[in-house]
């Protein structure tokens, strides 16, 4: 069956375009799908501008739009074991994790179905006269384009599509090129929930042949996007011509404040998985861990220790802890910033190499990698390398920490880890970072808001906001005895 999904239609790519999906952790042909160009774009685009101007969906009633998005929570939950091993196939990482990922994603549609079901946020306005009735009302944006990357691939559509559906939108996903199997799955799925057609459209390809096209055409509304940060600069100015809403996450490079007093077997465990978790290719990842002076020695010794011990591994090794990267050169792109670090005068404590296993070799690893005495200004603490790799900066007290951890473009999320709760909070306060954990790393609920702060980009995923960024404010005004103004005489 074709892969592309235009008008409630699965159709072939109109110039024949095919790409191969191969798994990043061996190398082996998953499968090839349908490749779109900007013909299909816009295809899909017409498709999406029909169902919202004559067709049902935006005018459907919110509590029935709720519903449908209960219907697809439960359709994912049922599916969750071909959608996780498709997941896993497509990115390389270990089924467990995509099988929480499938979890979290019936739980984001859910969230989102209960939250439309239950009334919307309309509401009456007291203008102190009583000769006028004033009121809010929210309707959806209008056609979205949702552009997606590879490391959730699913989980960072559904924190799209879920609330663009609720809110009443129509629109056209473009997932990652490199991770297409659940998007094409997620359209069999609302489609069976019963989703008008033209509603939902996808097309698979590239960036600069579907992406762009998507991010530049008028009959768009809005353009919501997760990936990096050089992508999102060209999509703000490609959306700046046609004024769209935007929305963008942009990754981070985010802090992970250690303080001396912090309860110290679960900061160094969770130092761990806050960097090397999936290889580091998650945009929250504590990439910078940031250790008071007098823990720093003992510390980084037991955080070496341990990613030391990390078994790498495919999808389906239950001995691996941590998959491959994405692709060849996602990998080189990571060793190059590994080797750049080194000449700026970093110190590597453990990694810096592919594994020694050769029965990895098929696959993209890298080695969990730690260096050491980093400084501010190494390209490898600027940049978001997405790998596994720690870089490890010295502060002696609570001013410095927040210097150093705010000393960077970004601004998604850190952790502060103190068992001096005034400090904790007060360490939070000063971080500029749209999520912040107090002796943790890495949750998230779909009730509460995901976002950025500065180059991390703008607009909120999850939680009412997550919500509202696909919904515009009408003030709807009528005067209940309208008399002739006279103005003029
Ligand atoms: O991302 P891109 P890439 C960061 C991470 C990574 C870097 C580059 O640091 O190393 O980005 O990764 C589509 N118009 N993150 O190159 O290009 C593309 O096809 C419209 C952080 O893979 O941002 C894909 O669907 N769309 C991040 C999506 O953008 C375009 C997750 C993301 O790809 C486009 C991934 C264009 N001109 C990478 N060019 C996070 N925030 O979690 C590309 N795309």
């Amino acid at each position: 069956m074709p892969e592309l999904f235009i008008g409630g239609t699965w159709t072939a790519a109109a110039d024949g375009g095919l790409r191969e999906i191969r798994c990043p952790a061996d190398g082996t042909l998953v499968a090839t799908v349908d490749e779109a160009g900007p013909g299909d774009a816009s295809a899909a685009i017409a498709a999406a501008r029909e169902a919202f101007d004559s067709g049902p969906w935006p005018a459907t009633p919110a509590a029935e739009r709720g519903a449908l998005l209960l219907r697809v929570a439960a359709l994912i939950e049922r599916d969750q074991d071909a959608l996780a091993r498709a997941e896993s196939l497509d990115t390389g990482k270990r089924l467990v994790e995509s099988e929480y990922d499938m979890a979290d994603i019936a739980n984001c549609f859910r969230y989102f179905g209960n939250l439309v079901a239950s009334g919307g946020t309309d509401r009456i306005v007291d203008t102190g006269d009583p000769g006028v009735d004033s009121r809010i009302v929210h309707e959806p944006v209008g056609v979205c384009a949702l552009i997606t990357p590879w490391n959730y691939p699913l989980l960072q559509t559904a924190w799209k599509v879920a609330p663009a559906l609720g809110a009443g939108n129509t629109f056209v996903l473009k997932p990652s090129e490199l991770t297409p199997h659940t998007a094409v799955f997620l359209m069999r799925l609302l489609t069976e929930a019963g989703l008008p057609d033209g509603v939902a459209n996808l097309v698979l390809g590239t960036g600069p042949a579907v992406g762009a096209p998507l991010t530049e055409d008028p009959r768009v509304d809005m353009v919501s996007f997760t990936g990096g940060l050089v992508t999102g600069r060209r999509i703000m100015a490609a959306a700046a011509p046609t004024v769209k809403k935007i929305a963008l996450e942009l990754g981070g490079k985010n802090p992970n404040i250690v303080f001396a007093d912090a309860e110290y077997e679960s900061a160094v465990d969770y130092a761990l998985t806050a960097v090397f978790l999936h290889s580091g290719q998650v945009c929250s990842a504590g990439a910078r861990l940031l250790v008071q002076d007098e823990l720093h020695d003992r510390f980084v010794e037991d955080v070496v220790a341990g990613a030391r011990a990390i078994p790498l591994g495919g999808p389906f090794d239950e001995s691996a802890r941590t998959g491959p990267l994405i692709s060849a050169a996602h990998r080189e792109k990571v060793e190059a910033y590994v080797a750049a670090g080194i000449a700026e005068g970093a110190v590597l404590r453990c990694g810096g190499a592919r594994p020694e296993d050769r029965a990895l070799d098929s696959g993209f690893y890298y080695l969990p990698t730690v260096l050491d005495e980093c400084t501010p200004g190494m390209s490898v603490v600027r940049d978001e390398s997405f790998g596994p790799v720690l870089t490890v900066e010295r502060f002696r007290d609570e001013d410095e920490a927040v210097a150093l951890a705010n000393d960077t473009v970004y601004g998604l999320s850190g952790g502060v880890w103190s068992q001096d709760v005034g400090r904790a909070h007060r360490v939070a306060s000063r971080l500029r970072a749209g999520t912040v954990w107090i002796n943790d790393f890495q949750p998230y609920v779909p009730q509460a808001e995901w976002g950025g702060m500065k180059q991390s980009g703008f607009g909120r995923e999850l939680g009412p906001a997550g919500l509202a960024e696909y919904q515009e404010a009408k003030h709807v005004w009528r005067n209940l005895s309208p008399r002739p103004l006279r103005w003029f005489e």
